[in-house]
C-alpha cells in the first residue's frame, strides 16, 4: 500500500466563546483538515491547529508546506515506512503542527488496515481518561461562573487557569476566587505562557501557597535561562515545560537543565510518534505528563484522547480535552461527548474520525 496524494483542506469554524491568554487569544479555529490518501483506497485523517504567535505556523504556511514540500517527500512511500516521513520531515525544524498531522494520518491509516484502534496499537492502556477544562482571561467572576458551569454540565472537576496577566495581581485574585467558589475537591493548576518574568511568578506562587495547585506551567519564558532555574528551584508543585520542550531533545534539555519538572505532551504538534518519544524519555526521568491542548477542534481531541488513553503515564492525570465545548460547530459526524467529567476513546479501527462532508463544505474556505 503507497501514499498517492496528501490533502490540506482549510477550514475556519467560529468560537462561541473566544479564548484568551498570555500569548495570544482564539476567535475562530482556522485550521487545516489533513488527508493521506493510499492506492488502496485508505485515506488517513487528522487536523492541524495553526498557532501563530507559539510557533509561527499559520493556516496558509502549513497548507504550502504539506503541498510544496512535504506531500512530494512522501508519496510513493508505505504508511509503514514512518521512520522514512519522519527522516524526510525532519530535515525541515520548523512547522510542528503540519508533520503531526501527516504522523497521525499514517497511524489512521494502520489502524484502518489492521482493522484496530490506534488507541490500542498505541498502548491500550485504558479507553477513557478525565477532563481538565482550560479557563481563558476574564474578570475573576466570570472565570468562576464559567468553571461552574462546565463542572455542573460535564461533570470536570479539573481546571487549567491561564495566568500571566498584569498586573499579576488580577491572576491572583481569580485563583483565589476559582479555589473559594469551587471548594477543596477540584483540582487546578495554572499556565502562564510566558507572561510572567520568573520574579513575578515567585512573587504569584507564594500569593497562591493556599489554593493547593497541582501544577504550574510555563509560567515565565524558559529563555531567561538562569532566572527560570531559580523560579523551578522555588517551584512548591511540578513544573510544566509546554512550548518551551517540544521534541524530545528540547525535553532533555529543559529537565536536565532544571528549567522545568514536568512535561505536557500534545499530539497537535508532535503526532503519535514523536509523542511517544517524549513520553518514553519522560518515563525513563521520572517526570510526570500532563496531555495539553492546542486549542484543538473535535478531530484534534479524537487523536489526543487516543495517544492519552494508550499510556499509563499519560492517562494518570486528567487531559486538556474539552476545548471544543467553545466552538459553535465542529465536522465529525457524530460530535464528541463528555460524560461525568471522562471522554471516552472513539471506537473502531483506525482513529474512527467520520467527517461530515455537508459540514466540511460549509466551513472549508478552498472553494
Ligand atoms: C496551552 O497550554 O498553552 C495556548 C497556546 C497554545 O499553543 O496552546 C494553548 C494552551
Ligand atoms: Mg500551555
Amino acid at each position: 500500500m503507497k501514499i498517492v496524494r496528501v490533502e490540506a483542506i482549510p477550514f475556519a469554524i467560529p468560537y462561541a466563546k473566544p479564548l484568551k491568554f498570555a500569548s495570544g487569544e482564539v476567535h475562530t479555529a482556522d485550521h487545516v483538515l489533513v488527508r493521506v490518501h493510499t492506492d488502496e483506497g485508505l485515506v488517513g485523517t487528522a487536523e492541524a491547529p495553526p498557532r501563530p504567535f507559539t510557533y509561527g505556523e499559520t493556516q496558509e504556511s502549513i497548507i504550502a508546506v504539506i503541498d510544496k514540500l512535504f506531500a512530494p517527500q512522501i508519496v510513493g512511500l508505505t504508511p509503514l515506512e514512518r521512520e522514512v516521513v519522519h527522516a524526510r520531515l525532519d530535515r525541515t525544524v520548523g512547522n510542528p503542527t503540519a508533520k503531526a498531522a501527516i504522523d497521525m494520518a499514517l497511524w489512521d491509516i494502520l489502524g484502518q488496515a489492521a482493522g484496530m484502534p490506534v488507541s490500542g496499537l498505541l498502548g491500550g492502556c485504558t479507553d477513557r481518561m478525565r477532563v481538565s477544562h482550560m479557563i481563558g482571561f476574564a474578570p475573576a467572576r466570570e472565570m468562576v461562573a464559567e468553571a461552574e458551569r462546565v463542572r455542573d454540565r460535564y461533570g470536570i472537576t479539573t481546571f487549567k487557569v491561564k495566568v500571566g496577566r498584569q498586573p499579576y495581581t488580577d491572576d491572583v485574585t481569580a485563583c483565589l476566587a476559582l479555589r473559594e467558589n469551587l471548594g477543596p475537591d477540584v483540582e487546578l493548576y495554572i499556565d502562564g505562557n510566558r507572561g510572567w518574568s520568573a520574579a513575578e511568578s515567585a512573587r504569584a506562587l507564594r500569593e497562591l501557597a493556599d489554593v493547593g495547585l497541582l501544577f504550574a506551567e510555563e509560567l515565565c519564558p524558559a529563555d531567561d535561562v538562569l532566572g527560570r532555574r531559580w523560579l523551578v528551584e522555588r517551584c512548591p508543585v511540578p513544573f510544566i515545560a509546554d512550548e518551551s520542550a517540544i521534541r524530545a531533545a528540547e525535553v532533555t534539555r529543559e529537565i536536565l537543565g532544571g528549567s522545568a519538572t514536568a512535561i505536557s505532551v500534545k499530539t497537535a504538534r508532535t503526532g503519535f510518534t514523536a509523542s511517544q518519544r517524549v513520553l518514553h524519555e519522560c518515563e525513563g526521568l521520572g517526570v510526570p505528563v500532563v496531555m495539553g491542548n492546542q486549542i484543538d477542534g473535535q478531530i484534534g481531541t479524537v487523536c489526543t484522547v487516543a495517544f492519552g488513553a494508550a499510556h499509563r503515564s499519560a492517562s494518570r492525570y486528567a487531559g486538556e480535552l474539552s476545548n471544543f465545548l467553545d466552538m459553535t460547530d465542529d465536522l465529525l459526524t457524530e460530535p464528541l461527548t463528555i460524560e461525568a467529567g471522562t471522554l471516552r476513546v472513539r471506537e473502531g479501527a483506525g482513529l474512527a474520525i467520520h467527517v461530515d462532508p455537508e459540514k466540511l463544505a460549509r466551513y472549508r474556505q478552498d472553494i
